[in-house]
């Protein structure tokens, strides 16, 4: 049977629980629909989801649509989860994007829509919260079509928005207005349908442009929006028509080697860990062997598929659905289970730019805290614990300043350990200020490896990440200690990175090309080395990164601070008192947009000073102003550069470095 993985994305508050809710409910999976303002809904689960009204992290549901079973991943729309909303894009089929029918477009939509527009993920909006007073549809479609995607297209029309009645009308396929918009849209895709059209407008039958439509949804060249509200049910049929019939469900071979890849990691009641994956191909059952991540295998205890509610529980999780699994104790967020079919799980969005140092109240708590830190970690590797041996303190990476509470709820409720935050403070990066290079050479005095590396480290484009490029010749590769040219490519990127990890200010370095380009081993027919014969993987492994810190020394190095882009809404008459508090924050705003009785800016701010500009609003803008933003880049830093304590030791204090990978195991 085939299987749609659909996930529900939208910025906060859109209603993508109560979309959820009313989708299971429509289809008759329950009986009695659940409110997130009462805390009773199928996918808020956890007492602090229940307790907020938001969600924190993805839950899955399942249904059954004619012959497809959906499941139908819900995910939190606050910015401080996105990485929740990240983890589970990679085992996606397709998408419902909601927008609020009062709030409109907001930065956190366009964010998603950016990446799913990038993945060329299928996907359908649903404009939503018709029935609330203010809500405006036609002003949202126009943003819709203008800020998220030009070939979006509406798939009917809405009565009474505003009122509790407000309802949805879908257009028949051969209503003559729809029909020429969808002929707009979809001849500008394909040339055939477009030279149809040319040839004889009424030859092309309805039948025709609705398949198109469908196989252009499923390209994610177009984007169809449907209207309603999920609290009164108005459009929901057809949104869920519109799923059965334009997102492209995956079948997958049953029979193929296993392959699937794991998004979330939960601890079930003793603390056992539970591994959600999706199958690509293959099946995975109860007591199968597998080999997951690079390298690791384990035994799958138990494997259970999701299912709808009164469905027998299948023992095998098999291509095209989504599962969990029970027993592999190594697991991690975004392991490949079996044979890896796609590409390495990767970032979509900004990482965290804030950290906070965590301590417990009660001091004996540490160890403790430490563990649990780290399954917290296993749940979500943004966290990025981190250990400073020097002070010896432990601080987390964070979204947030609601990650941050919610971090601390959930060791107090879970774990049964209060801590203390420190203030977050932003978590900067260096960039190569100039190319730089540095060598290492083979039998030098100060050499104590047996290789020569040398690295140039050059400036590359903002957010382009680390790229390592192997410049030298096969022949002066030690290939008798790597597999192939590739393997030691892909290891010595692996050290190189890794060396990347903390630059000259302790922050990690990013935005750089890294070439090897001389490289020389010691082996029986290559030049001798007067330390012993031969060469071996740790002389390369630990050369890399003195060599690479003195490239980046040479270079020199920027530190760089995150910044976001903002765009707020308050009331004109607010406006003199709101800019100069801007300018004090170190905000860039661009020229006031007025509208009748409110103005919106836009405009760059620290990253560092998102938080006080939110608890500042309020006072402003006697409670009326708004606040998005986003992650925008990172910019340079004027003035002293603030450092990072390191928590490896600094491989330019040579005799320090030596004394410490020396005791490495
Ligand atoms: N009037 C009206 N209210 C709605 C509708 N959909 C959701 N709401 C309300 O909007 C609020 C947020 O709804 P949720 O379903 O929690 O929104 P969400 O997108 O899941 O929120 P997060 O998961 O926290 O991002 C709740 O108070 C809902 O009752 C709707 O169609 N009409
Ligand atoms: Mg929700």
């Amino acid at each position: 049977m085939s299987a749609l993985n659909l996930g529900i994305l939208a910025h906060v508050d859109a209603g993508k629980t109560t979309l959820t809710e009313r989708l299971l409910h429509s289809v008759g999976i329950i009986d009695e629909l659940g409110s997130v303002d009462a805390g009773t809904t199928q996918t808020d689960t956890l007492a602090l989801e229940r307790a907020r009204g938001i969600t924190i992290k993805s839950a899955v549901a399942s249904f059954r649509l004619d012959d497809v079973t959906v499941n139908l991943i819900d995910t939190p729309g606050h910015p401080d989860f996105i990485a929740e909303v990240e983890r589970v894009l990679s085992v996606l089929d397709g998408v419902v994007l909601v927008v609020s029918g009062v709030e409109g477009v907001q930065a956190q939509t366009n964010v998603l829509m950016r990446t799913l527009r990038r993945l060329r993920l299928p996907t359908l909006v649903f404009v939503n919260k018709l029935d609330r007073r203010g809500a405006r549809p036609d002003a949202v479609l126009q943003a819709v079509a203008e800020r998220l995607s030009p070939s979006s297209i509406p798939m009917g029309v809405v009565h009474d928005a505003g009122q509790r009645e407000a309802s949805f009308e879908p257009y028949t396929a051969s209503e003559p207005d729809f029909r020429a918009q969808l002929v707009d849209v979809l001849t500008a895709h394909d040339d055939r349908l477009l030279a149809a059209y040319v040839d004889d407008d009424s030859d092309v039958p309805d039948g025709r442009l609705r398949s198109e439509l469908a196989a252009q949804t499923a390209q994610a060249l177009v984007h169809p929006v449907y209207l309603g509200s999920a609290i009164t049910g108005a459009g929901v049929d057809a949104l869920l028509s519109g799923i059965a019939e334009l997102l492209p469900a995956s079948d997958g071979d049953a029979d193929a080697p296993a392959s699937g890849r794991v998004f979330k990691i939960e601890r079930g009641p003793a603390g056992e860990k539970i591994a959600y994956v999706r199958m690509f191909a293959g099946a995975v059952r109860t007591r199968d062997r597998l080999e997951y991540g690079a390298g690791k295998e384990g035994k799958v205890t138990a494997a259970s598929a999701i299912t709808s509610t009164g469905d027998a529980r299948p023992s095998q999780v098999a291509a095209g659905s989504i599962g969990k699994l029970w027993g592999l104790a190594e697991i991690q967020i975004g392991d490949d289970i079996g044979v890896s079919s796609r590409p390495a799980a990767a970032h979509h969005f900004a990482p965290p730019t804030l950290e906070t140092v965590v301590s417990p109240c009660v001091p004996a708590d540490g160890a403790r805290l430490h563990i649990a830190l780290t399954q917290l970690a296993e749940q979500d590797p943004l966290i990025g614990l981190r250990q400073d041996g020097v002070r010896n303190e432990t601080s987390v990476s964070l979204y947030g300043e609601v990650q941050k509470e919610v971090i601390q709820a959930t060791l107090a409720d879970d774990y049964g350990i209060d801590v203390d935050f420190r203030e977050s403070t932003t978590i900067c990066v260096e960039r190569p200020a100039a190319v730089g290079e540095a060598i290492e050479v083979l039998n030098a005095e100060d050499n104590p490896y047996r290789a020569t590396i040398r690295l140039r480290i050059e400036p590359a484009p903002d957010g382009s990440g680390v790229e390592f490029r192997l410049a030298v010749e096969t022949r002066d590769i030690p290939l008798y200690l790597y597999k192939s040219r590739g393997h030691f490519a892909t290891q010595m990127e692996r050290y190189v990175r890794r060396s990347l990890g903390e630059g000259l200010y302790g922050w990690q370095v990013t935005d750089c090309v890294v070439s090897m380009v001389e490289c020389t081993y010691s082996s029986p027919d290559g030049p001798p080395s007067t330390r012993g014969p031969l060469s071996a993987i740790v002389d390369f492994r630990d050369l890399t990164p003195m060599v690479a810190m003195r490239a980046l020394e040479a270079a020199g190095a920027r530190v760089c601070e995150p910044m976001h882009h903002f765009e707020l809404e308050l009331p004109v008459d607010t406006l003199g008192a709101v800019l100069p508090a801007l300018t004090k924050l170190q905000a860039s705003p661009g020229p006031p947009l007025m509208r009748d009785t409110t103005c919106l800016i836009e405009g760059e701010i620290p990253a560092a000073r998102v938080h006080r500009l939110r608890k500042e609003l309020p006072a402003l803008t006697s409670g009326e102003g708004v606040l998005e933003s986003a992650f925008s880049r990172h910019r340079a830093i004027q003035g002293p550069m603030p450092r990072r304590q390191r928590t490896t030791p600094d491989p330019l204090d040579r005799k320090a470095y030596l004394r410490h990978v020396q005791h490495r195991p």
